[in-house]
Order: C-alpha cells, then structure tokens, then sequence
C-alpha cells in the first residue's frame, strides 16, 4: 500500500477533535476523508476547513465508504468492540485509542480476529511509548549502563475528572497507561496488582476514591508502584523514577521556562494531557501512516491492549478486595512474538 491514508476518525469528542486537526494540519501522508459521530452536528462542526472530508453518523457507514482506506477509532472504549471487528474484516490500518476494549475477554476476541486475519492490523494509541523521556528512559534501561532495573516509582495527576468518571475508571481509564508504560519499559508482563486505599481528597466526587496507591509486580520480580490521583487540582502531570543497581533516572515532571520574578520563583504546569503528550501524540500517529504505508503497525499491538486489558481486571478486583491479584493471560499467539 502506498497511496495516501484517507482516514476516517470515529468519535468527534475530546481526542477525535485533536486528532483530526493534527492529521490535517500536522501529519504527512494521510488526510482526514470522513468523520463519525452519533452527534452529527458535532461530527459536521469537526470537518470545517478540511476539504473533501465528510461528517456522518455511523461508523459502518464511513468504513463501506470507497474514500476510506483506514480507520482512527476514539469513541469511548465499550464502543470499540464493534468497529474493530469490523474494520478487521476490511483489513485496513487501525489506530485504536487506549483501551483496545474495556475487558481481556472481548480484548481476546480482536487478539483472535487479527491473529485469524493473519498481519497486525491494529495499532493502540498507547502515547507515552513515544514520549521523548519516555524512549530515552526505554533506551538507558535496555542498553544496561545502569545495571539492572530494580523498581519503578510513577506519579499519574490530573487536575479534576469529567462528569462520570468512575472509582474504577481510576484503573480502567488512567492507570492503563501505567500498565502499559511498565510493560513497555521492562519487556515483560505483570504479573499481580494491588491497591491501597488511604486517606481521600475531600475534592473527588461521589464514588470515587481518590488518591489511590497501585502496586504491581513483574515476571522477573520489578517493584512498581503508581500515585493515581485524579483530582489533584494543580495542573497534569505524569513522572517515573527508575532505580537501577548502577543510579536512578526521572523523566517527567515540567521543564519550560523556569522564571524569577515579583518576588517568586517557578514556571507552568501542564494543564492536560492534550499539552503534556501533545508532541507524542504527533509523533504517534506519524509512526502509525509511516508504517500503515508499509503494511505494517508502528507502535503498541492488540497483544499490548489485551495484556493491560488483563491487568486493568486485576486491579478493579484489588480495589475491592485489597488484595494481590494474579494478572490471568492467555498463552501470546506467534502473531506477536
Ligand atoms: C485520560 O483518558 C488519558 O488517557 C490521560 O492520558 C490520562 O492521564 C487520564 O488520567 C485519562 O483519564
């Protein structure tokens, strides 16, 4: 396949608006052909300026659509099921917004489907992978210098939640990037979960829990721990501390200008997400039309989106029951390997 990516982007929301406008405005290769939202006046409002782009309401629709030749999928999770099992079937380039769905059940049923397809097909948007301090963190862990990875330490902030995120979105919606960053960093799965429940913010909502202390293990014995605090009010931010046998490395945290002034000291925290992984968000889905150009996934497979769909289980489970809970995964199809 060389031709051009005419993508159609499923979900207008929050990240399909952003993507649209970096795959019109940023990325090369690939143009935005049609865009899906049940809402259609948000779908309409979201192609305005991009020629030749068309607003609809269904995503069968966009996927049967001659102009399309791949697929962006960021409707919220319980929707993606669906899409991926047809788009699949159309055997086109997918990027599909973390999670890949959101249980290991119906995770392994598009793992199965691709793996029957026969190529990686599905790309998930897991955007830290692409992170400059993240690569680098990657690179200084693989090439050893330091000796032996011993422990992780993340901090995961968000300034407030939207309305209806709930105790287990804790886990489901914001941990899951840790979860795959440990797997990404280390190169081995998780093998257990546990989470602790201390003393709460008096700024969560109704039913939810918030800070919440996340301990994981991997197969060759790596420590991690997560701070998930999603109604820390003071900005985004998203950090690691690696401690290795030789040194420790932290990425993360906010650089930018540092500013003396007025009597004060300091700079600007990230407000969200959309500007702390803006420039990997865009280095992200430029991998993913490089490599779609190829026939090939540039970035994290269904495997990774079913492995921390599996994780995600282990951890709302320990939510509950404040146990260690195994991480149950199925053997890994050759596919992935
Ligand atoms: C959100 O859905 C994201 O994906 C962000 O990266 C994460 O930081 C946030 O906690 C999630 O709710």
């Amino acid at each position: 396949m060389t031709e051009t990516l005419r993508v159609a982007v499923i979900g207008a929301g929050r990240m399909g608006a952003d993507h649209i406008q970096r795959l019109h405005k940023r990325i090369n290769g690939a143009e935005v052909a049609a865009v899906v939202d049940v809402d259609l006046v948000r779908a309409q409002a979201a192609i305005e300026g991009i020629p030749g782009a068309v607003a609809l309401s269904d995503a069968e629709e966009a996927l049967n659509n001659g102009d399309v030749n791949a697929v962006l999928i960021a409707t919220p999770g319980f929707l993606h099921e669906d899409i991926l099992l047809k788009a699949i079937a159309k055997d086109i380039p997918i990027l599909c917004e973390k999670p890949l769905t959101p249980d290991a059940e119906s995770s392994w049923k598009i793992v199965q489907a691709e793996e029957k397809l026969g190529r990686k097909r599905i790309q998930v948007g897991f955007m830290r992978r692409f992170d400059a301090e993240y690569a680098a963190l990657g690179d200084i862990i693989r090439n050893g210098g330091l000796g032996e990875l011993l422990m992780l330490h993340h901090q995961h902030r968000n300034p407030t939640t939207p309305p209806g995120f709930t105790n287990e979105m804790l886990i489901n919606d914001s941990v899951v990037h840790e979860f795959d960053a440990i797997r990404f960093f280390t190169g081995e799965e998780i093998t257990s979960v546990q989470v602790r429940l201390g003393k709460a913010t008096k700024n969560a909502p109704a039913g939810q829990h918030d800070p919440q202390h996340v301990l994981l293990e991997t197969e060759s014995g790596v420590l991690a721990d997560v701070e998930i605090f999603v109604n820390a009010k003071y900005g985004y931010e998203v950090g690691t501390q690696a401690s290795f046998e030789e040194g420790v490395v932290s990425i993360g945290g906010d650089k930018g200008p540092y500013t003396r002034t007025a009597g004060r000291w300091g700079g600007n925290v990230t407000p969200g997400f959309e500007e702390r992984f803006g420039a990997a968000y865009d280095v992200e889905i430029q991998s993913w039309v490089d490599a779609a150009v190829r026939g090939e996934i540039g970035g994290p497979t269904a495997w990774d989106g079913y492995a921390t769909a599996a994780c995600c289980e282990a951890g709302v489970e320990a939510q509950k029951n404040g146990e260690k809970v195994a991480v149950k995964l199925n053997s890994k199809p050759a596919l992935y390997s």
